[in-house]
């Protein structure tokens, strides 16, 4: 394989463990807290996991631990989206691993959750992981979207670990995957197939966060490469002096990458879905509010500016939201109607016929793609697929529009000229930050760390992570601890809660104390690329979010 140059010298970077990991391994002891109980919903959640609910709290302390060192085969999973830091999980987790016992093994899973059950995998070694250490990608095993949650596929599972005399999977994951995790724990014990569960927390949408979880791994290098590139383009915006760019940035729900970007930059406006929705703005509301803007900018002289919209925007407008459901029942109940339309002209004269008026009065304004887009084909789990819908160009069209009848009004002389950016996938497998690198390779080793401490159906949890990796904390949260219950598809189930942007957070408070002044005056901050060498100050410092959050 031929190596880039940076490749090469982030091999031998050796990611930083918390004090606590950096011990031999009988000189740490797993110290139990507190029993937990559920984020909502005990009761339920409680008679679903009657052998994992309840289970306490871990931390990770100085101890002497005589414990006898066991053979360990353990299987590890990737699931879900890309996010930078993946490869680390995976190798911390193999150090540990060999740490403890040369003997021990780790099994990857190949493409996935799907790679358990089908049971494909590969076995590695130093030579193989070598390779992987310190990059981005989930390329090492691959990953997947299938879900774990039928009886049949736990009971592949449990006899492909029986098979390679496995005692512990590792799933690293999002909310959902998380959940399955949990579910898989309480599946292995109910059943005494002698197989611990332990989860790591990936995604870099930011929404698998709570008082345990300070930041999912993946968020901190996505969002400053897409900050990277939106400083580049309010530099070059500020330079030509005659586009608005419109970004829509990547988080399938929550707008956390959104208000995190808009932190390290200052854009001229940055819109955020849980505002959206908390004060039922419409989509000519959306419109009025940025076209203030770009009027008042216009009125100093300034014909451009940057926009950043969050990718799923269009599923917290409440008319939106109401259209799209309208759509998905349609969809349902007339699918083989509609699917035997050929032309998109058509389906779109078919859906015109189908939807209530209140409904047709949202869909009818919309731009023509975009009318396209919301009747496109859904995820496995008949959701609109929000990365496919163009926001970016819906908002700079509604803004176009309003700014045409300001004109007419004479309120309004501008020039306006839209240029149209989505950032998702440029971030998902960039060369993990040494924030990234240095966590996830911590999570991996501390799920190692769990394993042998006995636990099942806990994720891996590090702490502290506004501070240097020499004050991280490493311990353990049962999964049931973060749980509710949510309708999802018509039925009651057992899932993490997402985390959304909380509008009494201190980052969006921040953020709506200084947006006021950035939509009228240039102000601009310009973060550049991501540094792996040079001073601390620069290189290891994590998100704006965190230190927000975690500030007095
Ligand atoms: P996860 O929640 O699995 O980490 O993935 C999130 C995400 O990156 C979203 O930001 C985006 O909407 C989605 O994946 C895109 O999915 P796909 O990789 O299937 O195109």
């Amino acid at each position: 394989m031929n190596h880039s140059p940076l490749q090469t010298a982030r091999y031998s970077y050796e990611p930083k463990l918390p004090m606590i990991l950096r011990s031999a391994m009988n000189e740490i002891i797993a110290v139990e807290g507190q029993a937990t109980t559920s984020a909502a919903d005990q009761d339920k959640i409680k008679a679903l996991f009657p052998n994992t609910f309840g289970q306490k709290e871990i931390s990770f302390q100085k101890g002497e631990n005589n414990a006898e060192v066991k053979k360990n085969v353990v299987g590890v999973i990737l699931s879900g989206g890309q996010a930078p830091g993946g490869h680390n999980v995976v190798s911390g987790l193999y150090d540990a691993l060999k740490k403890a016992n040369p003997e021990n093994q780790l099994i990857g899973f190949l493409g996935g959750p799907s790679g358990l059950t089908d049971d494909k995998y590969l076995t590695f070694t130093d030579e193989y992981i070598n390779e992987f250490r310190n990059t981005g990608g989930f390329d090492i095993i691959g990953s997947g979207r299938t879900k774990l949650e039928t009886k049949e596929q736990f009971q592949k599972a449990a006899e492909v670990c029986k098979k390679h005399n496995i005692n512990a999977i590792v799933i690293i994951g999002g909310d959902d995957s998380n959940t399955n995790a949990a579910v898989l724990a309480e599946y292995f014990k109910a059943n005494n197939c002698g197989v611990q569960v332990i989860g790591c927390p990936k995604t870099i949408d930011g929404d698998l966060k709570n008082d345990d979880i300070e930041i999912s791994f993946g968020f901190d290098t996505a969002t400053k490469t897409f900050a990277e590139l939106i400083g580049n383009i309010e530099r070059d915006a500020n330079s030509a002096k005659k586009y608005w760019h419109f970004i829509k940035l990547m988080g399938r729900s929550a707008s956390h990458i959104a208000l995190e970007c808009a932190l390290e930059t200052q854009p001229n406006v940055c819109l955020i879905s849980e505002e959206i929705e908390k004060n039922a703005m419409s989509l000519s509301q959306i419109a009025d509010y940025v076209a203030s803007s770009v009027v008042k900018r216009a009125e100093k002289g300034m014909n451009f500016g940057v926009v950043l919209i969050p990718e799923g925007l269009v599923e917290f407008v409440p008319e939106v939201k109401s259209l799209i459901a309208e759509i998905n029942d349609i969809l349902a109940a007339k699918g083989d109607e509609f699917n035997a339309i050929e032309s998109i002209k058509d389906k779109i004269v078919f859906m015109n016929k189908n939807l209530s008026a209140e409904s047709l009065s949202v869909y009818s304004i919309l731009p023509e793609g975009i009318q396209e887009q919301m009747i496109a084909d859904r995820d496995p789990h008949g959701n609109v697929q929000v990365s496919k819908i163009e926001s970016e160009k819906l908002v700079s069209s509604l803004v176009e529009a309003r700014l045409k009848e300001l004109k007419k009004e004479g309120k309004y002389d501008g020039k306006f000229n839209a240029l149209h950016h989505f950032f998702g996938y440029e971030g998902r497998c960039a060369f993990p930050s040494n924030f990234d690198s240095d966590y996830c390779y911590s999570l991996g080793y501390n799920a190692f760390m769990l394993i042998q401490a006995g636990c099942t159906g806990y994720l891996s949890s590090i702490r502290n992570l506004s501070k240097p990796a020499t004050e991280w904390k490493a311990g353990g949260m049962p999964i049931t601890k973060m749980m509710n219950i949510e309708r999802r598809h018509g039925e009651d189930k057992p899932v993490i809660k997402k985390a959304l942007v909380e509008l009494d957070g201190k980052p969006f408070k921040y953020f709506a104390e200084n947006r006021d002044v950035w939509a009228v005056d240039t102000c601009y901050t310009f973060p550049g690329a991501i540094q792996y060498y040079g001073p601390e100050s620069v290189c290891d410092l994590t998100t704006v979010t965190l230190k927000l959050e975690q500030s007095n």
